[in-house]
């Protein structure tokens, strides 16, 4: 399996997050990439690939142009005004509060794009956030010519970006904009997979009205699991997207063996909707050693996982996602990966 890879994700080194009210190190951080790039290496997961460069329009296919001039434009507006520390929201429009009206403020535009208030924008995020959705697309066109399977190894990673709002580490959407990708480029229906430990709001919240992409996700409970707001099993699309998406939602603490019979589950409405491509958004925070998050793989369980999406028999594009335990993080990944292309090489 091939993967594409920069090391621009560099650019993109947030100093703290506010978590149970403290500001922290950054649980998001680049280490996370070098360590799988080093694995995949280590294991010759396959050959290795740059991004290409593509047109911001990709991108707009799937945000709001306004918001993506406002990632583009942040961190210059931020300085303009005297400010040096790393950029984190103060406000958010809850409710019944005004969310038709752009403030001109700095402080006030990113209240309005951001939803948390764990992810710090630094100089260089609007570069790596860019090329992220790049290392996505490049991926994507390898299957579109024809490749089975390829891995976005992306850095900051995506699935809680809507269209119009940041958070929970993710800036642009990349399996988003790649799944629109496989789209743009003919495939009549495409399914997204999120198998990361947190619900994938904002893929969900894109694709949420449309039929011609199938959204599904195992998570933890929104009732005690973040994002907190999206997730719950009754979530099945809106108008012509009714049916399209299918969340699996599961209690802190679930095991293993519970976790591979929601994927079951989760897996046989992909195979359902017959689709010509699949994303998986991974993230490997379901891992017993995460340390933000509360399942219980252990690293075998990977390799098991890895081999269940083989059998899907779908091209397929990785993506990827979560996953904190920093040291045992290119184990975890790769063991996907590898026991993927051992079964659908
Ligand atoms: C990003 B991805 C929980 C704090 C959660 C934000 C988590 C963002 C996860 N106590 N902080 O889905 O891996
Ligand atoms: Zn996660």
């Amino acid at each position: 399996m091939k993967t594409v890879y920069s090391d621009k994700h560099h650019l993109h080194h947030g100093q703290a997050e506010l978590f149970a009210g403290k500001l922290v190190p950054c649980f998001e951080m680049p280490s996370r990439a070098d360590m799988i790039f080093a694995e995949v290496k280590k294991r010759n997961l396959g050959e290795i690939l740059v991004p290409q460069n593509f047109d911001r329009t990709r991108i707009e296919r799937v945000h709001r142009p306004a918001y993506v001039d406002f990632l583009e434009q942040a961190w210059a507006d931020w300085t303009a005004i005297g400010e040096t520390t790393d950029i984190l929201p103060i406000c958010t429009p809850a409710r019944d509060m005004r969310s038709d009206r752009i403030p001109q403020n700095i402080h006030g535009r990113v209240s309005y794009f951001s939803f948390d208030t764990t992810a710090p924008i630094t100089s260089g995020t609007w570069t790596a956030a860019k090329t992220a959705a790049d290392v996505a697309l490049t991926a994507q066109n390898l299957i579109t010519k024809g490749a089975r399977s390829a891995f976005a190894l992306c850095r900051p990673p995506g699935h809680h970006a809507s269209s119009d709002y940041y958070g929970g580490y993710c800036f642009l959407n990349n399996a988003a904009i790649a799944a629109q990708g496989f789209r743009d480029a003919g495939a009549a229906r495409v399914a997204i997979l999120d198998v990361d430990y947190h619900h994938g709001n904002g893929t969900q919240s894109i694709f949420y009205d449309r039929s011609d992409v199938y959204f599904a996700s195992v998570h933890g409970d929104p009732a005690t699991s973040y994002p907190f707001f999206l997730g719950y099993g009754d979530e099945t699309g809106r108008g012509p997207g009714e049916g399209c998406n299918a969340n699996y939602p599961l209690a802190a603490g679930t095991s293993a063996e519970t976790w591979f019979e929601a994927l079951e589950i989760a897996c046989a409405g992909v195979q359902r909707y017959q689709p010509d491509a699949l994303v998986i958004s991974l993230g490997v925070d379901t891992y017993e050693g995460d340390p933000i998050s509360y399942f219980k793989l252990k690293s075998e369980d990977f390799l098991k996982m890895g081999d269940r999406l083989a059998r899907l028999d779908l091209p397929t594009l990785f993506v990827m996602e979560g996953g904190y335990a920093v040291e045992d993080l290119g184990v975890n990944t790769v063991n996907v990966l590898e026991a993927f292309a051992h079964k659908n090489p």
